[in-house]
């Protein structure tokens, strides 16, 4: 498991500056990443962070001095300002270190693996451990603190899971063991092997509730999960339509039971898909109760697990490209972080090739998959250090895992008849077009 691990390797870092109007987009933003991305690391060193401050400096000498200095956190006040979102009132919040490829590992397992099913009574056991205590977790977890990774959409590919936890070990530890990490939704569906990232996921979160936090994405609605990949997989695994049909609505019941956002610091507002255009406040989120079985039961849920950010954008718009929710704006954003108390939003929903984008300056999203859909796609996670500063971290394409492809061969290898036949069988939609995230 040597190889598994690298130490960080600090690139250039990307100066953010807050814009004063809601000029450009995520898209422009995207392909500066992307390409920062590519350019080759510096050597590991600690003075890395220094060293990447002072070209910000040189390159762009008309921006705020930083002041990024390690020390102790430093007490947030709110000062809310309609341009800044407040953020000029946190140093080191407005900034953050660019990308920094600091975990690339490969697993030894072949890329066509067959996955041997696990037992469905250690499944449901698992389930039934973990469903009281997602139960127990207000909708909206107000209390998480610093030091936490904010990790995004996983999509069934296990691999990546594994990934994520190797490169955070450390002293002989998993990184589940001495980190902690809130998971912004969208386990399942699309990958492989969703049923392993889910139970993993939960098992921990059994362990460590404390330090394990799973809010819901928009593929953890029944609706949802049952047509683009996860009740699949049940019926790939099980040959029992009762094993199939129990254990899949046994997973959805233990969804039905996650939160849906959670605040880092109380200044971090994370969540799957974004804000909403309504009642966003604390109080409201606090009066949405469990069991939620239908997204579009209340507008608020809807908006949280399905919006997104839209360059350019003024106020918000419907969300045409998801067929549900919104688009929402900068002055939107604004207007929503500041109804929450926060000062920024991290966020998963949207694909992106280098793995993570930030709009706006607070609009940080990741997304954790890589080799997305069979392209050499990196994944990102987020650091959010003790100080509250946020660090981005790279996870590599892996070019072993192609597991998409295996996986649309798979589809489409299959005999017609049998999927209609598992259609008639009441639990499966249409496959229909791969569209939503
Ligand atoms: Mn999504």
């Amino acid at each position: 498991m040597d190889n598994l691990l690298s130490t960080p390797e600090p690139a250039g870092g990307i100066p953010i500056a807050i814009p004063r109007e809601s000029a450009g987009g995520p898209s422009k933003r995207s392909a500066k990443s992307a390409k920062e991305c590519k350019s080759p690391s510096t050597k590991p060193s600690e003075k890395g962070v220094s060293q990447s401050q002072s070209q910000k400096q040189s390159e762009k000498p008309t921006e705020r001095a930083t002041d990024t200095a390690a020390g102790p956190p430093v007490p947030y006040k709110p000062t809310w300002r309609n341009d800044l979102c407040g953020l000029d009132a946190i140093p080191g919040a407005v900034k953050w270190e660019g990308p920094q490829r600091i975990k690339t590992c490969q697993l030894d397992e072949p890329t066509k693996a067959k996955f041997s099913p696990l037992e469905p009574n250690d499944l449901r056991m698992v389930i039934r451990a973990v469903i009281p205590i997602l139960k127990s977790e207000p909708m909206l977890i107000e209390d998480v603190p610093f030091d936490v990774t904010i990790v995004g959409d996983i999509h069934g590919q296990f691999h990546d899971l594994v990934r994520l936890f190797k490169g955070d070990a450390k002293d002989g530890k998993e990184g589940w063991e001495c980190m902690k990490y809130v998971f912004l939704g969208d386990y399942v569906d699309r990958g492989r092997q969703s049923i392993e990232v889910m139970t993993m996921l939960f098992i921990l979160k059994c362990l460590h509730p404390d330090r394990i936090f799973l809010l819901r994405g928009n593929h953890e609605f029944y609706k949802v999960n049952k047509s683009y990949g996860f009740l699949m997989e049940f019926h790939d695994r099980y040959t029992n339509k009762r094993t199939v049909k129990g254990l899949f609505l046994l997973f959805n019941e233990a969804f039905c039971w996650m939160s849906l956002a959670a605040i880092v610091g109380n200044i971090y507002f994370c969540s799957h898909g974004g804000v909403s255009a309504s009642a966003f406040t604390r109080r409201h989120m606090r009066g949405l109760y469990k069991p939620v079985y239908l997204s579009n039961e209340d507008s608020l849920i809807q908006d949280i697990t399905w919006s997104d950010p839209a360059g350019g954008l003024r106020g918000s718009t419907f969300n045409k490209d998801r067929g549900s929710s919104l688009f929402f704006g900068f002055d939107e954003l604004c207007k929503a972080l500041a109804s929450m108390n926060v000062v920024a939003i991290f966020r998963g929903h949207t694909f992106l090739d280098a793995g993570f984008a930030n709009s706006w300056g607070v609009c940080f999203t990741v997304f954790t998959a890589t080799n997305y859909q069979g392209r050499p796609t990196n994944g990102a996670v987020a650091y959010v250090d003790p100080t509250g500063k946020v660090h981005i971290q790279i996870m590599e394409s892996d070019p072993v895992r192609t597991l998409w492809e295996d996986r649309v061969a798979d589809e489409e290898g299959t005999p017609k008849e049998s999927v209609e036949a598992k259609q008639a069988d009441g639990v499966v939609g249409g496959t229909g077009q791969l569209t939503c995230m």
